[in-house]
């Protein structure tokens, strides 16, 4: 490894294979350094990273050989920690795991409204949300409307962004509108316990 100090000279003296060797080597360090500095450059310019470098950058490194590798260690590897967090960080199976009634997230991506009935028949008589989980689109209000059944009720969110009155009557109304892609999860606060709960999911 100590070649690599060595003068012009002396490398173009070495046999061809050990040549090249050194040469690859200096390369790979040179790389490794102007990787560092480019992080640091576009890390900063684009902080709202770039999806779709991520997918390419991905399947290109197991096909690669001796190309550059730089390209891809650096703008892979940021953007992708950001993209899990957002998407991975509710843990849907375990939320669910009381809730007798739920069945799945209902489509309703494209709606400009969703109604959420509040005390509909499904946990142990009326304590359930129904639909228990919707998917929509950013900008849609979700409407939650009370049955009437089932005693009093609310509206909670898990993360603490809204909570609605604790209220029986029927024909009550609470409404939300989510604009931003994300995991919601809520519940009633008397009836969180026996899987009175509810999730969103706002897509593109
Ligand atoms: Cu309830």
């Amino acid at each position: 490894m100590t070649r690599k100090q060595a003068s012009d000279d002396r490398q173009d003296a070495l046999p061809m294979v050990s040549r090249r060797t050194t040469l690859r080597a200096a390369g790979a360090a040179a790389v490794g350094a102007v990787t560092a500095l480019a992080g640091c450059a576009t890390g900063g310019a684009e902080p709202d990273g770039t999806p779709a470098d991520i997918e390419t950058g991905s399947t290109d490194e197991s096909t690669e050989t001796d190309a550059p590798e730089e390209t891809e260690t650096e703008t892979a590897e940021p953007t992708e920690t950001a993209t899990e967090t957002e998407t991975s960080s509710v843990d849907w199976e375990s939320w669910f795991a009381p809730t007798d009634n739920h069945d799945g997230f209902e489509d309703h991506t494209g709606e400009s409204e969703v109604t959420v009935m509040v005390g509909a028949d499904g946990i142990e008589g009326p304590h359930a949300f129904e639909p228990t989980a919707i998917h929509v689109s950013p900008g849609t209000t979700v409407v939650w409307e009370w049955t009437g059944g089932g005693g009093t009720h609310d509206v909670v969110d898990e993360a603490g962004a809204f909570k609605s009155e604790l209220v029986a009557d029927e024909g009550h109304t609470f409404e939300q509108t989510f604009d931003e892609v994300g995991a919601t999860q809520y519940f009633c606060t008397p009836h969180k316990a026996m899987g009175m709960r509810g999730g969103i999911i706002v897509e593109e």
